[in-house]
């Protein structure tokens, strides 16, 4: 036995022949956008990253709608399909269970596969509001599985260069965060209600679905908040039903600004909306420290605009642009050359690669990805925004 067999859920990984990756069988639950992403990621995974941790196996997908579940495991090339979630958890090939599902399906779904033992890589936000993903959080810790919460943005090169950076000092003392997270496509008022805009469905609004990540940026880079102050607005409060059976209310933020006080004595905003025509998916951070400032377009994913405060003359100082694309730079050992660049789709590669890494190495998720805690963590950021713009006031940051 080798010391990899003692590794608990490792011994259920299929192939152990000497220099051989173990397999892992993977079972998705949604098949639409992250369904879609994180699938196409397992499919090149295995010959991308070189020599891969693990190899995924599609065992099975899961989805209401027998129709459509059985045409997405066709079309992604799962083995099986299962219309009950929970049937799919009880397939004993399934040992990472893949939630893509909306918010409302994470907290249940998690937490049954975490009472199953299966690894678990979860969706973002983690939860519906801090109560169920404090849920979530005690039945990982329990089962004692790797259970990641997917904030893939971690995972551009640009960005964990940046986090690198920052934890060598050569930004010096940290004063500021600015994040903007914008989108424009719910601002045409004919966009019809989905879940996305149901507070019992989604938790929230742009706060959930775009302000986590930048939350979540927040968190990697700099540190914890210590206190939020926070504005929500909603634009259009009654959208048509899909069906065209009249209109349906909306009870989530259609946009969110907030003021961060981080620990360390930073402080920062955070913005996002999807009230923004012309911002596709304009997310932007600046980081300013006293060495130094680092900003970030995910427009320009390849890119991080850096300056140094005492670098150069006084006379040709200014931002430099630099394109994160060398062979040293993080995740680029298994790419193209140098400038050949790479897109949104590959930060669910390099996700997906550190997880497979750590489940059959028994490393610990942390620090390069966000966790169950991480995800709890979010949650709770996300309620006190919540909570101080309905109740107006500064709120204390308490996990
Ligand atoms: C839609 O606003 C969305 O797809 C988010 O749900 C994702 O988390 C984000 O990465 C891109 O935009």
């Amino acid at each position: 036995m080798t010391d990899k067999d003692q590794v608990g859920f490792v011994t259920m990984a299929g192939k152990k022949a000497e220099g051989e990756s173990p397999h892992i069988g993977v079972g998705m639950l949604g098949y639409a956008f992250m369904g879609k992403a994180h699938t196409n990621a397992y499919k090149k995974l295995p010959y991308m990253i070189y020599p891969s941790p693990a190899v995924p196996d599609l065992v099975a997908i899961s989805g209401r709608n027998e129709a459509s579940v059985s045409e997405a495991a066709k079309r992604y090339g799962y083995k099986k399909y299962y219309t009950d979630w929970k049937d799919m958890l009880r397939d004993d090939e399934v040992q990472l269970f893949d939630n893509g599902a909306p918010n409302i399906l994470h907290v249940d779904p998690c937490i049954e596969a975490a009472h199953a033992g299966k690894h678990i890589i979860c969706e973002k936000p983690l939860a519906r509001n801090t109560k169920e993903a404090a849920q979530m959080l005690e039945a990982v810790e329990k089962a004692g599985v790797k259970a990641m919460t997917a904030f893939n943005y971690r995972f551009v090169p640009a960005i964990r260069q940046a986090y690198e950076l920052i934890q060598s000092g050569a930004l010096g003392e940290i004063f500021h965060f600015r994040a903007q997270y914008l989108q424009e496509w719910i601002v045409d008022p004919g966009f019809p209600m989905t879940w996305r805009f149901e507070k019992a469905t989604a938790g929230s609004g742009a706060l959930g679905d775009l302000g986590a990540h930048i939350i979540d940026l927040a968190r990697f880079l700099i540190g914890e908040p210590k206190k939020v102050s926070a504005m929500t607005k909603t634009f259009i409060k009654e959208r048509p039903l899909a069906d065209g059976s009249g209109t349906g209310t909306v009870t989530v933020d259609d946009a969110f600004i907030s003021l961060v006080e981080f620990e360390n004595g930073a402080i920062g905003t955070l913005e996002a909306s999807r009230f923004c025509p012309g911002r596709k998916n304009h997310q932007v951070l600046e980081i300013n420290g006293s060495k130094g400032s680092l900003t970030f377009n995910l427009e320009r994913f390849n890119e991080l605009d850096v300056f140094w405060k005492d670098s150069q003359p006084k006379e040709t100082q200014g931002f430099t642009n630099v394109l994160v694309s060398e062979s040293y730079h993080p995740f680029w050992e298994n790419w193209w050359p140098q400038g050949h660049i790479i897109g949104w789709e590959h930060t669910f590669i390099h996700e997906i690669a550190h997880l497979l890494d750590c489940i059959v190495n028994d490393k610990d998720l942390a620090p390069y990805a966000a966790t169950f805690e991480d995800g709890y963590k979010n949650a709770v950021i996300c309620d006190a925004i919540l909570t101080s713009a309905e109740k107006e006031k500064q709120i204390k940051v308490k996990y």
